[in-house]
């Protein structure tokens, strides 16, 4: 048995307009007593919930798989209590936020891999993981979700010149804050502690080996939380021991470490470049033409910032990849739409087809 928590779920991120959705959610289910909870820890159909009664394992109704998206990590879900055993899942409560990128291979498909965050760290150590057009990609990716992006540098400790890597890292990003940090001294977590308390939802994302698990430890201490593993079947029905992914803080709010995002695949609008590109933008509003591409057009004011220096040659590269990568993705995203659509007016003429021949 799970230990009761004494927090209120509202410490654990849930608001006023969930508990709106949760009331007119229910009100259309007065048959069946609901309760809500929020998704700590997925795999497969193996979920697990924080919920004001303790933590509760969870499976998603047969309803809910064919009419929503699974739930993911960070979800505010509807369940139905049972006295034992696993809860079914009944509905997923409007998402606040919602962290995705696009499934990797060739298909056109968004995958959500958070939802609900407030905050995420991008970890990015300063050792060989250390990437601006990487960290510039991540932003990208963290601006279409809603949630504020932060740049978390580790092992500044590894690092002869930490202070000017950060102020490189934040020309990167110009309208992002960049902190500098070494977990293992536990040196500069200050400014962090300012995104984390009750109701604070933040994830940790970056590449493996960044340092997020470590950051996580020392931003916690041992103040975290620790509750059992959870004993999990993998598909060949073996059980494997696994750890919840979301953790609570005593004090209120959650951690997140790593809610899968190792390699980005954007799934962003050309609109969300200005998370990491604001200063690109307002350069290319002072070009003469509108529609200038910045190669060899009069007046270029871009082009004017490459040649006395203001502007790095490889950020400017990777804006305009950036930009040909999300103009890409929306017309793959037009053309997975509309055939989704074809699918469906297929499925529905052969019904309509199917009944008159059924009346005849
Ligand atoms: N020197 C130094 N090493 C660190 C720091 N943070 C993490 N590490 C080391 O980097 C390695 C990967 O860290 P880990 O937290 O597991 O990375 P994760 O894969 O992102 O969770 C471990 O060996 C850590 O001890 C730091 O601030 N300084
Ligand atoms: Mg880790
Ligand atoms: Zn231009």
């Amino acid at each position: 048995m799970q230990p009761k928590i004494s927090h209120s779920l509202y410490d654990f991120g849930y608001s006023a307009s969930f508990a709106a959705s949760f009331l007119s959610l229910t009100a259309q289910r007065p048959d069946r007593a609901l309760a809500v909870g929020r998704v700590t820890f997925q795999s497969q159909e193996l979920y697990r919930l924080l919920t004001e009664v303790g933590e509760l394992e969870a499976c998603p109704s047969g309803r809910l798989r064919r009419e929503f998206e699974l739930p993911v990590v960070g979800d505010w879900v509807v369940f139905s209590p049972q006295d034992d055993g696993v809860v079914p899942i009944v509905g997923v409560l409007p998402r606040k936020t919602c962290l995705s990128r696009k499934v990797p291979g060739e298909a056109t498909r968004e995958q959500v891999v958070a939802a609900n965050l407030d905050t995420v760290f991008v970890v990015m150590g300063l050792d060989g993981d250390y990437n601006l057009r990487r960290l510039e990609r991540f932003v990208v990716m963290i601006s279409a979700s809603g949630a504020q992006p932060v740049v978390v540098l580790t092992k500044a400790d590894l690092h002869a010149d930490p202070l000017g890597a950060r102020l490189d890292s934040q020309a990167a990003v110009p309208g992002t804050q960049v902190v500098a940090v070494s977990s293992l001294l536990g040196e500069g977590l200050e400014p962090l502690r300012a995104f984390l308390g009750p109701g604070a939802t933040v994830a940790l994302v970056g590449s493996s080996g960044a340092g997020k698990s470590t950051l996580l430890n020392r931003l916690c201490g041992s103040r975290w939380m620790r509750t059992s593993a959870v004993r999990a079947s993998d598909d060949r029905g073996r059980h494997t021991t696994t750890h919840r992914q979301l953790v609570r803080l005593p004090e209120g709010g959650v951690l997140i470490d790593n809610p899968g995002v190792r390699e980005i695949q954007l799934w962003a609008d050309e609109k969300d470049l200005s998370g990491a590109f604001e200063d690109l933008e307002t350069l290319a509003r002072s070009c003469r033409f509108g529609d200038c591409s910045h190669r060899d057009e009069p007046d270029c004011e871009v082009r004017a910032a490459l040649g006395d220096g203001r502007l790095d040659p490889a950020r400017f590269e990777n804006w305009l990849g950036l930009q040909k990568e999300l103009r890409h993705l929306e017309r793959r995203r037009d053309v997975a739409a509309s055939r989704k659509e074809d699918r469906r007016l297929g499925r529905f003429y052969k019904r309509v087809q199917a009944e008159k021949k059924a009346r005849r």
